[in-house]
C-alpha cells in the first residue's frame, strides 16, 4: 500500500509543531510547514513521483533536506527526525497546541515547569487551579483553557473530506481485490460528500467462504482492531480514523447502502413513511408481514414507500423527502457545470503558480472566467497588495485578457476586512475592480456581537461583492 501524501503532510506537520514548541529556529518551522501545505496540496501522489524517479525538489517549498525526507518516509513509512523529536518531547504534546490560547511557548512552559503532557493532564492542574500563577497565565486564560478543553473533548473528532478520500479510495480498492468479494461500497457521511467526515462505514458483498473480514483487519494501515466478527468488524487506521465494515448478503444490499448511508435523520423519516404503509425497513431490506418485499437495490428501498431515487447528497432530511414525492428534487451540480472560478491567489501572494499559469490552467479545465483575488497589504505574511502593487497586477491581467481566448480574468481582491470593519484599500482603488472578496483574516477572537457587526459592516461597503469565510472565524 502506497504511502498517501496526508500521511506526510501529517508527519511535516507534527515535526512542525513539535519544533516550535522546543523553540526551534522559526525558518525551520516555516519550511515543514509550507512543505506540508505543498504535498497536501498535490495533485499527484508523492509516492508515485518517487517510483517514476522525479525530482522533488521541483515543487515549491520541497528542498533537499524535505526531499530526503520524503523518500524516508515512502520507503520506510517511518521518519527518524520525527521519532528522534519524539524521544524528547512527548508526542501528544501536539494535542495541546489546538486548544484555543496556548500557542507554542505556552506548551513549553506547560511541560517544562509542570510536567503536563496531555489534555487530561492539562484539564487536571487548570481545575486544581495551578495554572493561574505561572508566568504569563492567570486566571482568565486558565478559565478559557477549561472551557476550551471541555468543548474538544466533547466534540467527535471529524477529518476533511480531502484527506479522508486518500484512505478510503485505497481501502476500497484493497477490498475489492480480496477473493470472494462482489461490491464495496463507502456508506455514511462519506457517501452522502460531507465536507468533514467522523468515521468510514463500508459496505460489503462477499460470498460465504470469503475472507475479507479477516484480510480487513490485516490490512497494512490499521493501528488497532476494536471489533472482529463475522460480518461487522471495526479498526482504528494509523492517521487515526476509525472504519466500519459489514458484510451482507447480495439480495440485502439495497438496504444496508441505504440505512448505512444515512444520514440518520433521513433514515428515520423514510422508515416512518414505510410503517404508514404497513412496511418494516431495517438494514436487512423491506418487509411486509415478515415478507421481504424490496431491497436488493437502493431504488427499490425509495421505491417501496412512493419515491424516486434521491441522491446521497440530500440524505439530510432537509426538505428532500418532500421534494422527491412532489417531483421536485434538484439537479446536482456537476463538476463540468462549473464556468468558473471567483477565488484563486498567484505567486505575487502566496499562491505557488504565476498569473499566466493559472489562467491557462483555468481555461484547459473549462472555465469561461477567473477571478483574481490575490491578498491585500494588511496580510504581510502573504506578502499582500498595496495600491501600487495592486496597479500593476490589473496592467498584468488587462494585457493577459488581450492574448488569451476563451477565458476572462476578472480584477479582483480578497481584501482584509479590519477590525473595525473597514476594508484595507481606498474606494477609489476597489471601484475599478470586477468584485470585491472581502477576507476576516486577524482579531479572530473578537465576542460574536463584535465579529459580526464588524462582518456587517464590511458587507455594506458599495463595492463589496462575496464574503470569504475562513474556517478559523467560524470556529472561533
Ligand atoms: P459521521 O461518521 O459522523 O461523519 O456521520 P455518518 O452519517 O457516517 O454516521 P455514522 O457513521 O454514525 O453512521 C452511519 C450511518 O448509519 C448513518 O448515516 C445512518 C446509519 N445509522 C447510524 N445510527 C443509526 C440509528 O440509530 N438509526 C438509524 N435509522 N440509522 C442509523
Ligand atoms: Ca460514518
Ligand atoms: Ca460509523
Amino acid at each position: 500500500m502506497p504511502v498517501h501524501n496526508a500521511d506526510i503532510a501529517a508527519i511535516f506537520n507534527k515535526i512542525a509543531d513539535l519544533l516550535e514548541i522546543e523553540g526551534a529556529n522559526p525558518f525551520r518551522v516555516r519550511a515543514y510547514r509550507n512543505g506540508a501545505q505543498t504535498v497536501e496540496g498535490l495533485g499527484r501522489n508523492v509516492s508515485a513521483m518517487i517510483e517514476a524517479d522525479e525530482d522533488l525538489t521541483k515543487l515549491s517549498g520541497i528542498g533537499k533536506e524535505l526531499a530526503a525526507k520524503c523518500m524516508e518516509i515512502v520507503t520506510t513509512r517511518q521518519c527518524c527526525a520525527l521519532e528522534k523529536l519524539h524521544r524528547q518531547l512527548p508526542p501528544e504534546l501536539v494535542d495541546l497546541l489546538k486548544i484555543t490560547g496556548l500557542g507554542p511557548k505556552r506548551v513549553h512552559a506547560l511541560y517544562h515547569d509542570m510536567g503536563i503532557t496531555s489534555l487530561e493532564e492539562l484539564q487536571k492542574a487548570a481545575r486544581d487551579k495551578r495554572l493561574r500563577d505561572m508566568p504569563g497565565f492567570g486566571e482568565k486564560i486558565e478559565a478559557r483553557i477549561i472551557g476550551a478543553i471541555e468543548s474538544r473533548l466533547e466534540k467527535k473528532p471529524v477529518i476533511m473530506r480531502a484527506v479522508v478520500v486518500q484512505y478510503a479510495e485505497s481501502l476500497k480498492e484493497y477490498l475489492k481485490n480480496v477473493k470472494g468479494v462482489n461490491q464495496v461500497a463507502v456508506a455514511g457521511s462519506y457517501r452522502r460528500c460531507k465536507e468533514t467526515i467522523g468515521d468510514l462505514d463500508i459496505l460489503v458483498t462477499a460470498g460465504r467462504n470469503s475472507t475479507v473480514m479477516d484480510r480487513f483487519v490485516e490490512y497494512d494501515e490499521v493501528r488497532e482492531v476494536v471489533a472482529h466478527g463475522t460480518t461487522r468488524a471495526m479498526v482504528i487506521l494509523h492517521s487515526g480514523l476509525q472504519v466500519d465494515l459489514r458484510v451482507v448478503d447480495k439480495d440485502c444490499y439495497g438496504s444496508a447502502l441505504h440505512y448505512f448511508t444515512g444520514s440518520k435523520a433521513h433514515n428515520i423519516v423514510i422508515r416512518k413513511l414505510g410503517q404508514q404503509r404497513g412496511l418494516k425497513i431495517n438494514e436487512y431490506g423491506v418487509f411486509q408481514d415478515d415478507k421481504k418485499v424490496a431491497g436488493d437495490t437502493e431504488e427499490s428501498v425509495f421505491q417501496a414507500v412512493g419515491l424516486v431515487f434521491i441522491p446521497p447528497e440530500l440524505r439530510e432530511n432537509r426538505g428532500e423527502i418532500e421534494a422527491a414525492r412532489s417531483g421536485m428534487l434538484p439537479n446536482l451540480i456537476k463538476i463540468t457545470d462549473l464556468k468558473g472560478d471567483l477565488h484563486v491567489h498567484t505567486s505575487a501572494t502566496d499562491g505557488r503558480n504565476t498569473l499566466a499559469e493559472m489562467a491557462r490552467a483555468a481555461k484547459d479545465r473549462g472555465l469561461q472566467y477567473l477571478a483574481i483575488t490575490e491578498h491585500s497589504k494588511r496580510l504581510t505574511v502573504a506578502r499582500g497588495l498595496d495600491n501600487s502593487r495592486l496597479l500593476r497586477h490589473i496592467e498584468a491581467i488587462d494585457q493577459l485578457n488581450a492574448e488569451l481566448k476563451g477565458i476572462t480574468l476578472l480584477k479582483s481582491i480578497e481584501v482584509d476586512i479590519l477590525e473595525d470593519g473597514s476594508l484595507d484599500l481606498p474606494d477609489d482603488l476597489l471601484a475599478t475592480l470586477d468584485l470585491v472578496v472581502g477576507s476576516v483574516h486577524s482579531r479572530f477572537n473578537l465576542t460574536q456581537e463584535k465579529q459580526t457587526e464588524r462582518i456587517l459592516r464590511a458587507m455594506d461597503h458599495p463595492h463589496f461583492s462575496i464574503l470569504a469565510w475562513s474556517s478559523k472565524v467560524v470556529r472561533s
